[in-house]
């Protein structure tokens, strides 16, 4: 039993996520932790709401909400939805928790004590209407390119133009309005990434198994351009995490707070500590998972994420750990994911374009989704949603080879010998011949889940329902049954085997049909299936069993027509 700690990128806090952005790391995520989970590993996986920056303030002002108690909601409908996707993380947490909160400061502290951390004098915008320094997309003004006059401080949304503030004319404040704005020093810290560069790279280099994407985005960074940049970990918000050394005040950053990239990565951490804190578990237990000293050494950690996501993962975070001078596990491995589009365009969550997790849950189970969504991931190549092939994939690979071939065999069986498996005749050379692909094909399965080779493992998973289909379509129960009941019966008791071997094979992509499955069956505590030989046997003669409901219903090109044009447009 090996023990598997598995993280998906945190979702940003403000609104609903699009079936892109649970592609790209959530979903995978949860496929890799049932997946071991089944295969009796000791698994952790988290995940948790990414609640701090500018975005967060944006939401919850828009929303007309205290950013705190904006972000307590969102993460309970965050939670309900994920819940209801069946992402089964041990613990969704929440980067404004206090255990988060304890550990950036932590982590800096002890990254000031290496000596990783400068300080650095800025100038930026105070107002003195709303007592703060403005970020540069808090400011507004006329373009001097364009003369639009809502132009950010950042850009002009105009003429596409990149500004600085101090470019716009009559800036004011996006907050109040105020034009009572005066550029002031002020400090901030810096992680010196640039000293860890080497050692970064060594690590890099060490990862000879990662996907392409990753190493490819993260030697981009080591070594473009002028290489690896410091990086600002410091902003001047209220929302965040107070800047502090350790437990200790920090001179002259009074009134300042972490940026969001550095204490994100760092829930991981802090969303296990919330784990154990919820169990009432002591420290040990979430340490086991994260430190070498205290336990973690055998552990392997696997991140997904979206490939922006990447730089932070292979660079940022890291060098926060390896600075640390203390012994805090290093991702072993990074699965990272190119981008679905939608439809001919880009799902956009500014847009409201495509379709986001409560819609996508409104108009069908969560298995249709999962299925094809894990099955077009995009791994490779950026890959798109269209109805037209999400209507195939549901309806090929789900009703017509899965669903029909559980109704056929319970529905003839029930028919002909009654609700039980039949007694009578003995497994012959097609069965074993059967019994010989599935297993070949259960090993193939297997390497390409070990792998996270997301779209094989599905392919695979595909072919093995299609051999229980052809097997039950060539071995024709139907018309053995008329001559030879015996033989009917032998290839009946098979298929009915098949079901509850088909339901644990599947569960990790779809768990809903998956227990369904296992219910019909009076099978729920069905485990990995080893040998196919004795999983195939494992339901003896006269085990009882039930026709279950339709598992999956296909999808009319009627819905189909009417989905496309109501997720066509803006989300309201
Ligand atoms: N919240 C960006 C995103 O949702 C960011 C990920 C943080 S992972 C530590 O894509
Ligand atoms: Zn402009």
């Amino acid at each position: 039993m090996a023990r598997i700690l598995i993280s998906s990128a945190i979702p940003y806090i403000n609104g609903i996520k699009h079936l892109g952005n649970l592609i790209g790391s959530q979903l995978p995520a949860d496929l890799f932790a049932r997946y071991n989970r089944a295969r009796e590993h000791e698994v952790m996986f988290i995940c948790a709401t990414d609640e701090h920056g500018t975005p967060a303030e944006l939401a919850a002002a828009k929303a007309g909400k205290p950013v705190d108690e904006y972000c307590t909601e969102m993460h309970a409908v965050q939670a309900d939805i994920a819940d209801r996707f069946g992402l089964s993380f041990d613990h969704f947490g929440r980067s404004s928790s206090d255990r988060n909160k304890a550990l950036t400061q932590h982590f800096a502290g002890r990254l000031a004590d290496e000596g990783y951390i400068t300080e650095v004098s800025e100038k930026q915008v105070y107002s003195h209407t709303d007592g703060r320094f403005l970020p540069d997309r808090y400011i507004e003004g006329t373009c001097p390119n364009c003369g639009y006059d809502k132009a950010r401080g950042d850009q002009c949304e105009n003429c596409t133009k990149q500004l600085d503030p101090t470019d716009l004319i009559d800036p004011r404040s996006a907050i109040s309005g105020s034009t009572d704005l005066e550029v002031q020093e002020t400090k901030h810290l810096y992680l010196r990434q640039s000293a860890l560069k080497d050692q970064l790279d060594a690590w890099i280099d060490s990862k000879t198994d990662w996907p392409v994407l990753t190493t490819s985005i993260a030697k981009k960074w080591l070594h473009d351009g002028d290489g690896l940049q410091d990086r600002g970990i410091t902003r001047d918000l209220d929302w965040g995490v107070p800047v502090k050394r350790g437990s200790e005040d920090w001179p002259g950053m009074e009134g300042k707070v972490f940026y969001v990239w550095f204490d994100a990565p760092i829930e991981y951490i802090a969303g296990t500590a919330e784990w154990a804190d919820a169990h009432g578990k002591p420290d040990a237990e979430w340490q086991r998972w994260w430190r070498t000293d205290k336990g973690a050494e055998d552990v392997r950690y696997v991140q997904f994420m979206g490939k922006d996501n990447v730089p932070f993962h292979t660079l940022s975070f890291p060098a926060t750990i390896m600075g640390s001078g203390e012994p805090w596990k290093l991702v072993d491995y990074i699965k990272s994911f190119n981008y679905l589009n939608y439809d001919g365009g880009q799902f956009s969550t500014s847009q409201g374009r495509g379709v986001f997790m409560d819609q996508a849950l409104d108009i069908l189970p969560a298995d249709y989704w999962r299925w094809w969504l894990l099955s077009h991931a995009p791994e490779t190549s950026d890959a798109e949603f269209t109805w037209e092939n999400f209507q195939a994939g549901v309806n090929k690979d789900l009703a017509d080879v899965l669903g029909n071939f559980v109704s056929r065999v319970t529905k003839f069986c029930r028919s002909k010998f009654g609700e039980e498996v039949p007694a009578g005749g003995s497994y012959g050379p097609d069965e074993e011949a059967l019994i010989a692909d599935l297993q070949t094909r259960l090993e193939v399965y297997q390497t390409h889940m070990d792998a996270m080779e997301v779209r094989k493992a599905a392919a695979e998973l595909r072919a093995i329902w299609v051999s229980g289909n052809e097997y039950l379509q060539s071995a024709a129960p139907w018309a053995a049954f008329k001559t030879d009941p015996d033989r009917a019966a032998a290839i009946i008791r098979l298929s009915l085997n098949l079901i509850p071997v088909y339901a644990v094979l599947s569960a990790p992509f779809i768990p809903g049909a998956a227990t369904a499955m296992l219910t019909c069956m009076h099978a729920s505590a069905t485990a990995w299936p080893h040998s196919m030989a004795q999983a195939l046997s494992a339901l003896p003669a006269g085990h009882g069993f039930d026709v279950p409901e339709n598992l999956f219903t296909k999808i009319e090109d009627a819905d189909r027509e009417d989905w496309k044009t109501r997720f066509s447009g803006t989300r309201g």
